[in-house]
């Protein structure tokens, strides 16, 4: 297949899913979570959805348009642990929630117009700039810190918490199994950094910030163990910028436990969000590691 070596179009992603859920009817179920602003269809995939109640890890990618590797890091998870065998246990034990692409607009516009965008595409009347940081939309300590409220910014934070589309299609999709979401990742680029709660603002953590590092160092072993490759585990207010709205720490406030954001690779500004994509198994391959590790630690936990 083609995702561990090529970026895909959205149209191209869907038909991946598509081809995957007929191949594999039993364990792959696409579950429509609404529309992008320009009407895009924003998919989720369910893995290992028997309808018992078994505890769920959601992984979300690609809310910013520029960081390509993210959506095939999670095409590439869905893929890989659909067709191999010896996932299936674990599957037995835990569902997963993919949802590879949560800002479709934004990512053709940076495939055919502008590489570096990495908003939404929501037009606002009587302004020459759109598109919102979906990352800074979450109704979290809206609007707070490492925001903006001019719509030029990159990081405009929206008209009000979930002014976006994308993002309420997603936040009413995870209300409504928050019970059972135990585990949450928000995959990005770049930097190879495991980034824990809360980052709306600094020197602040959540009551079991203890759990939340094991987990998160555990998961950095596991992809070091690949190919040598370290990430850092760190608190995304302290260690990288404090900014308020975004998708982790708002999954961590409706009680979802291990709630991350992944800055997948490069960790280097020379290549940056343009990964190439000689690079894409490798990314690939360790993130999927990593994830296995929060599936098992969750697994126990009901
Ligand atoms: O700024 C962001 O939204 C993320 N970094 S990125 O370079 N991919 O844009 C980091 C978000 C970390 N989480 C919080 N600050 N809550
Ligand atoms: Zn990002």
């Amino acid at each position: 297949n083609d995702v561990n070596n090529r970026y895909l179009s959205y149209d191209e992603q869907m038909q991946f899913l598509n081809t995957l859920s007929q191949q594999y009817p039993d364990d792959v179920k696409l579950q429509k979570l609404g529309n992008s602003y320009e009407g895009r269809a924003l998919t989720a995939v369910r893995i290992g959805d028997d309808g018992s109640n078994k505890p769920i890890v959601w992984i979300d990618a690609g809310v910013h348009a520029r960081e390509w590797i993210s959506y095939n890091v999670a095409l590439y998870l869905v893929y890989t642990i659909v067709t191999q065998p010896v996932y299936r246990d674990l599957l037995n034990s835990v569902q997963l929630i993919v949802v590879p692409n949560t800002n479709p607009d934004g990512y053709e516009y940076s495939r055919t117009n502008d590489r570096m965008w990495r908003k939404t595409r929501s037009r606002f009347s009587n302004s020459r700039c759109g598109g919102a940081d979906a990352n800074r939309n979450y109704p979290f300590f809206w609007g707070t810190q490492g925001v903006s409220h001019h719509q030029c910014s990159e990081i405009y934070c929206g008209s009000r918490p979930q002014s976006e589309p994308e993002v309420l299609a997603l936040t009413n999709a995870i209300q409504r199994e928050e019970t059972r979401i135990k585990g949450y990742i928000a995959l990005h680029s770049y930097g190879q950094e495991i980034l824990y709660p809360w980052g709306h603002t600094m020197h602040t953590y959540p009551s079991d910030v203890k759990d939340l590092i094991r987990v998160g160092k555990a998961m950095a072993k596991a992809i070091k163990a690949v190919n040598n490759t370290d990430y850092n585990v760190v608190n995304s207010g302290d260690g990288l910028y404090p900014a308020a709205g975004a998708s982790d720490d708002w999954a961590k406030s409706r009680g979802i436990k291990y709630s991350y954001t992944i800055e997948l690779s490069p960790v280097d500004d020379y290549t940056g969000f343009v990964l190439p994509e000689e690079r894409i198994n490798q990314v690939c391959r360790e993130a999927f590691q990593a994830i296995q590790v929060l599936m098992i630690e969750v697994k126990t936990m009901f």
